[in-house]
């Protein structure tokens, strides 16, 4: 950026523009947090006014600048920033309706309610964490497609909140890492959160932290215009990430309330706003931007829109173009269907015994092979999740042109990053872990299922049945409370075919994260009769129908699905007649018609199986039922001594169906 070409005379007046619409819009919502937004206003004035290259007339295209808020709370400096871009859904009439029901200006910024807003922010550290994500795409695509068509910045504003959540290191430790350059961290370094002083709670030396982490840390008065400046400068010409400790005065310009903590999460009432304006030279009334400010602002526009406009040509003019716009498009889910339905096929003559694991590994040969964006990774467990598959070469701050994360041990972290990869465009991803350390992820699993972000996560040792590890390794609840999470599709697949099909759904999935929740121990191929329609896709189906009318039906996930047939076996050896159902995935059965979810559950009494707890399985279950799994957590055995020892065989399922009879 040419920063001659740019007025800076306006930065004051830009900065108080954003400090009068908090004030002003918290005080109309009676709720929301000034502090931040007041603090950090002439950071953002500056960062806006002379390098962030954004287009609201074009607010998705493919070489903006990223802006992350990952202090969520000051979620009226976006909101005020971007109406004053121009932004059209971000009109005087949201900046009102602050926090109000059905306006896009929510409590905190929540990715797809407005345009502008990159990432849904609010719990804190998840904003920076996933701005290494984007950082990280960045850098992957460039590798792909050259400076010419990408080429930005993540810029993020953490406050102390951010920096003290235990995902902050987890981020700094990959960016540093990876030599994420193109990261500038503005940090809201005000030295105060809700209780008070930062001195109550922590004496971390921060920029040390960073520095250790291989980051270039400046320091600079975050209220001097000529030192924001130059540190981003510095930020963007240095090859190492960078935090700038841009140190502020938390609710800056009310001259009462400025540096505590008052101004934090409260409206600063009618006479210290008033006393505000006062100290700020603000005379226009409340949601009127003066002129002067008004035209500061739509020239950041105006040069973003100049930038956009020159990069559409050089994309118009590039050989890559139509690879580039392809790699943004979403994947070729017809493609990947046949594909996926001719390795079906072979699975079920061949009839192999396999962890499903394995059969994930096999499955994404196929994926792999046939999307050309899947970028994999495993949070240290490559070989226990098998995540990588064939030719997949590591991505590292040498080769961003690979295609493959060594996340190391920051499940976290991975979690945050595959958001962010996703968020960033042009790469679907998918990283690994145990299903117990779900539990780690979960912040950010839960913000993939809020945002719509069809990442994948592929969680192994799914149950007891990972045996000698014991209860520490094994879940328990955790298919119960993934279960729980809105917009998340748990996929528990029974053998090779059903985990081909499970995949298939999930690396084409538009706006819903996936878990995979696949065993350690080997099981048989169950659906050897090919059809190459995907079962999956109904969440649960009948696998094997009873022999007549039913007495019982048997409905079971996963690794327990053997149990189920054997048990089924084992009735009709009694004159029984059970049918199997295998119910992979409770969330698309859900969303099936009621005559299909009726025809699969029939009416004769049903026996749950599952090794984890019952929570989670009474729709499927209804009143006359029983339920074979776990009550308490697991033990560190071989995997036949545990399922003998808790109950989960097939004679149990057998003996609880009869008693339903
Ligand atoms: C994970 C998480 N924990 C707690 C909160 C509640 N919370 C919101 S802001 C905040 C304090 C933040 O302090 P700081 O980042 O310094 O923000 P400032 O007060 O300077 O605006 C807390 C605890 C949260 N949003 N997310
Ligand atoms: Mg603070």
């Amino acid at each position: 950026m040419n920063q001659m070409r740019v007025s800076t005379a306006h930065e004051a007046i830009m900065a108080n523009a954003i400090r009068a619409l908090t004030m002003d819009a918290v005080q109309a919502a009676n709720s929301g947090h000034p502090g931040m937004p007041m603090g950090m206003a002439d950071v953002a004035a500056v960062l806006f006014n002379r390098f962030m290259a954004v287009d609201p007339a074009a607010p998705k295209w493919p070489d903006r600048d990223r802006f992350v808020l990952s202090a969520g709370h000051g979620s009226m400096l976006i909101y005020a920033i971007n109406h004053m871009l121009g932004y059209a859904d971000m009109g005087m009439d949201q900046i009102r309706a602050f926090r109000q029901m059905g306006s896009r200006t929510a409590g905190h910024p929540e990715y797809g309610h407005a345009d502008g807003i990159e990432v849904t922010t609010g719990p804190l550290g998840q904003g920076i964490a996933t701005a290494v994500g984007m950082a990280l795409a960045e850098r992957m695509q460039n590798a792909r497609f050259s400076g010419d068509l990408v080429d930005h910045f993540t810029y993020v504003i953490a406050g102390d909140g951010c920096l003290m959540e235990g995902i902050s290191q987890e981020a700094a430790d990959m960016a540093g890492h990876w030599g994420l350059g193109r990261l500038i961290v503005l940090w809201d370094d005000n030295k105060i959160t809700i209780d008070g002083s930062t001195t109550l709670s922590t004496s971390t030396d921060q920029k040390a932290r960073f520095a250790a982490s291989g980051w270039q840390v400046l320091s600079i008065d975050g209220h001097n215009t000529v030192e924001i400046a130059d540190a981003i400068e510095a930020a963007r010409e240095d090859p190492r990430p960078s935090l700038i400790a841009c140190r502020t005065i938390i609710g800056f310009g009310a001259p009462n309330k400025q540096g505590t903590a008052a101004t934090h999460g409260a409206p600063l009432g009618e006479a210290e706003i008033a006393a505000a304006r006062k100290a700020l030279g603000w005379t226009s009334p409340p949601f009127e931007i003066p002129e002067e400010a008004a035209t500061a602002w739509r020239a950041v526009a105006k040069r973003g829109h100049a930038a956009r406009l020159a990069w559409e040509e050089r994309l118009a003019a590039s050989p890559r173009a139509g690879a580039f716009t392809g790699a943004l498009a979403a994947p070729d889910a017809a493609r990947l269907g046949d594909a996926i339905a001719e390795y079906k096929a072979r699975l079920s003559a061949e009839a192999p015994r396999l962890a499903t694991r394995k059969a994930s590994e096999m499955a994404l040969e196929v994926v792999n092979a046939t999307l050309p964006n899947m970028i994999g990774g495993s949070a240290d467990l490559t070989g226990s999740n098998p995540t990588r598959t064939k030719g997949m070469t590591p991505v590292s701050r040498d080769s961003y042109g690979g295609d493959y994360i060594h996340y190391g041990i920051r499940e976290h972290g991975m979690a945050a990053a595959m958001n962010g990869i996703a968020l960033h465009g042009g790469f679907v991803a998918y990283g690994g872990t145990f299903l117990v350390f779900t539990d780690y992820c979960r912040p950010a699993i839960r913000l993939s299922a809020l945002m719509g972000m069809p990442v994948t996560y592929v969680m192994t040792h799914d149950s007891i049945g990972l045996g000698e590890d014991g209860p520490t390794h094994q879940p328990v609840e955790h298919l119960a409370s993934l279960r729980a999470m809105p917009n998340l599709n748990l996929f528990r697949p029974c053998d090779a075919v059903e985990t081909a099909e499970a995949w298939a759904l999930a690396a084409t999935s538009a706006d819903t994260p996936s878990v995979l929740a696949l065993s350690r121990q080997g099981l048989p191929t169950l659906r050897t009769a090919h059809s190459s329609e995907n079962r999956v896709a109904r969440g649960a189906y009948v696998l094997r129908e009873a022999d007549g009318a039913r007495d019982v039906t048997l409905i079971a996930t996963g690794s327990e699905v053997e149990i189920a047939m054997k048990a089924a076996d084992l009735l009709a050896a009694g004159d029984i007649r059970a049918a199997v159902v295998s119910a992979p995935c409770f969330e698309l059965f859900a969303a099936q018609d009621a005559g299909y979810r009726a025809a699969v559950l029939g009416t004769a009494p049903r026996v749950g199986v599952e090794a984890a707890v019952e929570q989670g399985w009474g729709k499927l279950l209804g009143d006359n039922s029983a339920f074979v799994g776990m009550h308490g957590f697991g033990a560190s055995a071989p995997i036949a001594a545990l399922y003998q020892h808790f109950g989960i065989t097939a004679e149990a399922v057998a003996a609880a169906a009869r008693n339903l009879i």
